[in-house]
């Protein structure tokens, strides 16, 4: 009689992920020396239906970037620029709502703002932004500030991290995004952003907004100086805290994308590399509800198939351009990446798309 073929190397692994057993870091380190893409998807799409079926979600939100100005020099980054730049940008609060007086809002699930640590904007400044977007959109999620702002925010004001995420969560803050975690290892960290506020302290940040009862993302850039090894480390880092507060709401792999970057020497990651990353994080992140396929790093074309390689999630609309990873020259669309752009991609994908809110409760069936 033929059997299936299980690759030897793999064995060990797909039975413990079909008797729904947790994976080692070993296991972790098994999986990305392993060339076998299609058997690592398969089995972490066996872990995404058992979870979600066949659903795949993405939000509409809108994107801020308040300034591009930014004091540290992380060598993955195009976006950032030097004060006195004259491309650089700066938009405080008045500025911000002036310019959303222009835009269709109608809809909008989720503000994400992220950007530069600007040398001369105090702590008042980033709080103003979001207490004035709370205070003119209420209905708004803000989902804004990365732990490694958050973390600035303590050295200018000499407070906890407690203390700035609630008087920041009192000014209408709903939650934290997953940026600025990079890879946590010391010893690629130095090298890729070593000014920037270290792993520990990241998570340490995060684990104090899920003490405070507040939601927040999770991200690895990966795709540049990194190690297998010091990728599981991340993951399972992550998977312990999560294990202890259960804070996260998702995990998202990004692709490093290296144009105009101090790491441009470096070459962009294949797709099959991009799908082996979602579906390791699926497998090993056993306690995180979502892994999302972040279209704009990945190319609309490989998050389809990453939605049968472990991805549940597919993000958000995007109504202005994304800014952090087309400066690094990841523009993958044209023209506005609208809500029935995103359920066709999904339908053509197999997969039956939902429009969430940022807590991913179900705002529209498609
Ligand atoms: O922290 C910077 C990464 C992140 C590059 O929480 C780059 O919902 C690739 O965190 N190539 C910002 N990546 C984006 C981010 C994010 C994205 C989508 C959803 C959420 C969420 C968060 O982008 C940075 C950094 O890790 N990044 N430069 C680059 N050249």
């Amino acid at each position: 009689m033929l059997k299936t073929r299980v690759p030897g190397d793999l064995v060990e692994i797909r039975e413990k992920v079909y008797a729904g057993e947790r994976l080692s870091f070993e296991d972790g380190c098994k999986l990305f020396e392993s060339n076998d893409v299609v058997e690592i998807g398969r089995l972490a799409n066996h872990v995404r239906e058992k979870l979600h079926g066949d659903k795949a979600y993405f939000s509409h939100k809108y994107r801020l970037y308040p300034t591009n100005i930014c004091v540290y020099r992380c060598r993955f980054c195009a976006f950032r620029v030097s004060k006195g730049d004259e491309r650089g940008y700066e938009w405080p609060a008045e500025k911000t709502l002036h310019e959303l007086e222009k835009v269709d809002l109608t809809g909008v699930a989720e503000f994400h703002i992220v950007g530069g640590i600007h040398p001369d904007w105090d702590f008042d400044v980033y709080l103003d932004i979001v207490r004035e977007l709370h205070r003119v959109y209420p209905d708004i999620h803000i989902k804004a500030w990365t732990a490694v702002e958050i973390d600035h925010f303590t050295h200018q004001t000499g407070k906890s991290a407690e203390w700035v995420l609630g008087t920041m969560r009192e000014a209408g803050l709903g939650s934290l995004p997953g940026g600025g975690a990079e890879i946590f290892d010391w010893e690629i960290r130095r090298t890729i952003c070593r000014t920037k506020c270290t792993g520990e302290r990241w998570l340490e940040v995060h684990e104090a907004a899920h003490n405070l009862g507040m939601k927040t993302n999770s991200t690895m850039l990966y795709g540049h100086v990194e190690t297998p090894e010091s990728k599981v480390d991340h993951m399972l880092r992550l998977r312990d805290l999560q294990d202890r507060t259960g804070g996260f709401r998702t995990f998202i792999p990004l692709a490093f994308h290296p144009d105009n970057t101090r790491l441009k020497h470096l070459p962009r990651s294949t797709g099959a590399e991009d799908l082996k990353h979602i579906a390791i994080s699926r497998l090993l992140l056993d306690n995180f509800p979502h892994v999302m396929a972040y279209w704009v790093t990945e190319t609309p074309e490989v998050a389809q198939v990453a939605l049968s390689f472990g991805a549940d999630d597919l993000d958000g609309t995007i109504m202005i351009d994304e800014e952090i990873i087309n400066a690094a020259g990841g523009k993958h669309v044209e023209g506005a990446m609208t809500k029935s752009r995103f359920a066709q991609m999904i339908r053509e994908a197999r997969r039956t798309p939902l429009e969430r809110d940022t807590e991913f409760n179900v705002v529209r069936e498609y």
